[in-house]
């Protein structure tokens, strides 16, 4: 038993960021799967602990946690080292709004429970469901990308050469690319961060196939 304990699902990318975190921090954390695909995000007892039905949950000693950029910001502050936004306000403006891009315009529209309603309420099939995917990562992706070539702060990572708030966003949505074959090619710059990103052990034990449930 540890103090942390994360409610999370191995392919979730949402949940990857936060298991990167812990990982950077060198936080043990219980490893608490639930499967989306058999519902568990939904059942009562996570309900009590996240009322939207969704993963990650952190549950704390302090009380459970729902919301992967929260947690984020909440670890940063209880944890400050190594930390995962710079310290001047401008910075950690930045970082924030490269990693909105992926967690608040990319991320929601092409969530498990959008791709299913636009199966059950509208017919879309597989590949309807696919190309919808592409559709909006390849419009997040490509902000990104002009953002990040042309930005000056841009280094190894998003912001300098240190790994922060913005590069677990994009580590975790370009491993979820990768399932729905977006074309990555437009993207070099956010290739080459990733490639960065998975050369940092914190980050690829966070990966899905690392991952308990991953079998
Ligand atoms: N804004 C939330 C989004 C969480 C979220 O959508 N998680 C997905 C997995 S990546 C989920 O639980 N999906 C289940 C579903 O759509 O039913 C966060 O950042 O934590």
């Amino acid at each position: 038993m540890t103090d942390l304990a994360l409610h999370n699902y191995f392919r979730s990318s949402t949940s990857v960021r936060v298991r990167a975190a812990l990982n950077l921090k060198g936080l043990a954390f219980d490893y608490i799967p639930l499967s989306l695909l058999k519902g568990e995000q939904a059942s009562a007892a996570h309900l009590v602990l996240n009322p939207s039905g969704l993963v990650p949950t952190l549950v704390t000693p302090q009380g459970a946690l729902p919301q992967s950029l929260a947690i984020l910001e909440w670890l940063d502050e209880v944890h400050p080292e190594p930390s995962l936004l710079p310290a001047d306000p401008w910075g950690r403006a930045r970082v924030r709004s490269l990693a909105h891009i992926v967690a608040l315009d990319i991320h929601p529209v092409n969530n498990l429970r959008i791709l299913k309603h636009l199966e059950t309420e509208f017919g879309a099939d597989a590949n309807a469901k696919a190309a919808w995917f592409r559709k909006w990562a390849s419009a997040g992706m490509g902000a990104l990308e002009i953002r990040l070539s042309s930005e000056p702060e841009t280094g190894d990572f998003c912001h300098k050469n240190k790994v922060g708030l913005a590069d677990l966003c994009l580590y975790a949505q370009v491993i979820n690319n990768a399932r729905f074959d977006v074309d990555m090619a437009p993207y070099p710059t956010i290739r080459r961060i990733h490639e960065n990103c998975l050369a940092v052990p914190a980050l690829r034990d966070a990966a899905p196939e690392f991952q308990p449930d991953a079998s």
